[in-house]
């Protein structure tokens, strides 16, 4: 650990000290004197029940990178980007040089020339504010987040298809109640580590578990049977069970009727999909097709679990829909032991895609040109609605409108998108044309050494407020340590930004609870329901699932038990007719890169490369292929490839595993600089989500001497 002592906070006994700041899981922890040489350790904690008594090691070393020596203590000025020293500056001269700027800016450009770039890793608080801050003090309509990158395509989907989208359908606790369970392109054994037990215990009922992945994953050891599909073939392989379900008529007639549309949609698009013919397209062979389709219809229970494999695609929509539709023409939804879930990624990935950060979006999951949701979102915040900007970009488009020249500051709050973001080069590109860049984080990132300002923020041990977890379940998370140096909450941060550019009075709150007044008040009506959770129902440490509509409402954490959101109260189904990835392999481009994530660290590596314990496990990346792959390019001892696609080239240590599909090479992605496999990555978006393709571009690969 690092030189810095942080003050730990009085310990309560109703709540755990804090939630761990990585995955979707949010395991509560216990902060505690100990020992050794910092004075502070991290236990899990026996209250918060979604993890009970469970941290995986990710989470038990969390302390690391909050009390490292690299954290950045004070507001850091640089007149030239990337150029000369930093220069600690007063939180006054950043807040004063940066509004002038914003507002010289604005002046000679327009309000739209700046532009906000959010994060999955905020509380609901937070994102609520940045969305607003956008909107109300800055006026422009280019906000988005690092959330466009992960759960959109699954958002898309559960909004066409349920009317509504909260990631997932059912609490965990109804996992071990399941008898048949289906996980496609999520590999919890690394990214959810501590959602293993549920897993193991619906196991020991006795259910099967099917893992759908080009790769063999510490999930798909559990696995009673796992489908090692070549990336992109995933609505391909699903219209193959969904053909053998109608076919040998194992779907749920009656709640096809009575709850669903669009059925015959789906049975003209799967028609063609004989078991033999997605055999010869898959290499899946058909007898495993017929027993999946058979074994998870005839189930009593079942669960389905999506998530990026299948997402991070142009296609990425449309491959979740067509898992939707698995779980509803077998009526596996809205009751005990079955549900359907996009697993969410980051800590707070389902909160921070409900209030705002999103570009067509205002809180509570209100559409930004909806006239009835901008009169009553405008009404909160005490401005005139036609005073709200129209919708914005996605958010690798607002990269590429910087890289056009039409944004020309830039502020970042809790992402590293030039490490993060497909096709970076252009990324890099696009960041040393800015005019301003702000970058409010704990280090200097990748993206920050771009940056003009850098604002230190707090950690998550240091910021109250709420989160929003994987289920749906919005908990409250306290203050456990004292902010350390001159660091700020990012709710201060951005409220006194606000003032400086003489919207104040729009950002007076007494504390970060009346925050979340207004965010409830903001979420009134809408599909993220938030108004009837309170900080005070909040120190029930089991949370509230939302939607929670009023004082006395319970909380929904089963959702669709009579009806779905859309106006019929009937949930969608959709035949789907694959595509075809962006960028197909060809001869020149023979093999499929996807990338992926390590049990050890954690997305852009700004957190976990700085954690000894993480980084010696993984400290550089590792390309898998397969040995017939190995053998093709003569590569006899592991020693290195480089891997080059339409974008770029780089060098990469190797691994040889026969578990790995054969075409398919895969490398994870928490690295920056010459190891950052998304100089690599495609850039195509899904038409929809607006998602990039992060898990299949084509490459050549060659052996290095
Ligand atoms: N240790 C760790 N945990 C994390 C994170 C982390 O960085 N590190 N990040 C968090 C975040 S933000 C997220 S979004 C989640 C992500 O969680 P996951 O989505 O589970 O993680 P990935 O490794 O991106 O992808 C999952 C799997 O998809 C497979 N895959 C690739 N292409 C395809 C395909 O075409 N079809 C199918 N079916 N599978 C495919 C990959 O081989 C991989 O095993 O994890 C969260 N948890
Ligand atoms: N090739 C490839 N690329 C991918 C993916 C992939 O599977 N393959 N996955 C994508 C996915 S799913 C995701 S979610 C993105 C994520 O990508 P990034 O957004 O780059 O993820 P992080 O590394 O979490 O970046 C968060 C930054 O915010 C800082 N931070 C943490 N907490 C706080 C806080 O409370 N306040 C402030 N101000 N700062 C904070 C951290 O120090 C860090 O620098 O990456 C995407 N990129
Ligand atoms: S499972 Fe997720 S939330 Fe729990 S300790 Fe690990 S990274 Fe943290
Ligand atoms: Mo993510």
């Amino acid at each position: 650990m690092g030189a810095l002592k942080s003050a730990l906070l009085t310990v309560s006994k109703e709540q755990p000290s804090s939630h761990c700041c990585f995955c979707s899981m949010q395991c509560g922890l216990e902060i505690l004197p100990s020992e050794k040489t910092e004075g502070l350790t991290i236990k899990p904690s026996g209250i918060f029940p979604v993890a009970t008594g469970r941290l995986c090691q990710k989470g038990l070393n969390a302390l690391e990178h909050v009390l490292h020596k690299e954290r950045i203590l004070e507001p850091l000025h640089r007149a030239v980007a990337r150029a000369g020293q930093w220069q600690p500056i007063s939180w006054e001269e950043a807040y004063s040089g940066i509004a002038d700027k914003i507002k010289s800016l604005q002046e000679q450009y327009g309000r739209d020339a700046i532009g906000v770039y959010g994060g999955g890793s905020l509380t609901n608080e937070v994102s609520y504010l940045l969305g607003k801050f956008t909107r109300v003090a800055l006026r422009s309509k280019y906000i988005d987040y690092n959330g466009r990158y992960c759960m959109s395509s699954a958002a898309a989907a559960s909004n066409q298809a349920f009317g509504i989208d909260r990631g997932m359908t059912m609490p965990l606790s109804e996992i071990p109640h399941a008898k048949y369970i289906i996980l496609a392109g999520t590999n919890i054994a690394e990214c959810q580590p501590t959602m293993m037990p549920y897993l193991l215990e619906a196991k020991k009922n006795g259910a099967v578990i099917v893992t759908i992945d080009p790769r063999n994953t510490m999930t798909s050891k559990v696995a009673d049977i796992h489908v090692r599909l070549q990336p992109g073939f995933d609505s391909v392989f699903i219209n193959g069970l969904l053909h053998v379900m109608i076919s040998e008529k194992l779907v749920d007639e009656r709640f096809i009727q009575s709850r669903t549309s669009g059925f015959e949609g789906v049975k003209e698009a799967v028609q063609s999909f004989t078991p033999d013919r997605v055999e010869h397209m898959t290499g899946i062979l058909e007898a495993v097709i017929r027993t999946i389709a058979r074994g998870y219809a005839k189930a009593e229970t079942g669960i389905v679990l999506t998530a990026r494999g299948l997402e991070q695609q142009v296609n990425g929509v449309e491959n979740t829909l067509n898992y939707i539709n698995l779980a509803l023409v077998t009526g596996k939804i809205g009751r005990k032991g079955c549900g359907y879930g996009a697993v969410t990624g980051q800590a707070n990935g389902q909160g921070g895609r409900e209030h705002g950060q999103k570009a067509d979006q205002l809180p509570g999951y209100r559409l930004i040109e909806d006239p009835a949701a901008r009169e009553h979102v405008a009404k909160v915040w005490g401005i005139d609605p036609v005073e709200l900007p129209g919708k914005g970009v996605s958010a690798y488009e607002l990269l590429q409108k910087i890289d056009e020249g039409e944004i020309k500051a830039l502020i970042v709050l809790g992402s590293n998108p030039l490490v993060s973001s497909p096709n970076n080069r252009m990324v890099e590109r696009a960041l040393q044309k800015l005019d301003l860049l702000v970058v409010a984080d704990m280090f200097e990132t990748e993206t920050a050494r771009h940056a003009h300002y850098i604002l230190p923020s707090s950690s998550f041990t240091e910021a109250e407020g709420t989160m929003t977890n994987l289920e749906g379940r919005v908990f409250h998370r306290r203050q456990a340590m004292e902010l350390p140096g001159k660091c700020k909450l990012d709710f201060h941060i951005i409220s006194e930004l606000a003032d400086a550019l003489g919207r104040g009075h729009y950002f007076q709150y007494a504390g970060i609870e009346a925050v979340f007044r207004e965010l409830a008040a903001a979420t009134a009506g809408g599909k993220a329901d938030y108004s009837g959770i309170t900080y005070e129902r909040l120190q029930d440490e089991k949370g509230i699932f939302w939607p929670c509509p009023s004082a006395d409402h319970p909380g929904t954490p089963q959702l669709f038990q009579d009806r779905f959101y859309h106006g019929d109260g009937k949930a969608k189904l959709f035949g789907i007719q694959p595509k075809m990835p962006a960028e197909p392999i060809d001869a020149e481009y023979p093999f499929v890169l996807t990338t992926g994530r390590l049990g050890n660290h954690y997305l852009s590596g700004a957190q976990t490369r700085r954690t000894e314990a993480l980084f010696k496990k993984a400290p550089v990346p590792v390309a898998e292929i397969h040995p017939s792959l190995a053998k093709r390019i003569g590569l006899s001892v592991e020693k290195k490839i480089r891997i080059t696609s339409r974008r770029g080239s780089l060098i990469f240590q190797v691994k040889v595993t026969d578990g790995i599909q054969p075409r398919t090479v895969f490398v994870p992605f928490h690295w920056g600089d010459e190891h950052s496999i998304n100089v690599l990555t495609n850039d195509a978006l899904d038409p929809t989500s607006r998602m990039p393709e992060f898990k299949i571009c084509a490459v050549k690969i060659e052996r290095v001497e």
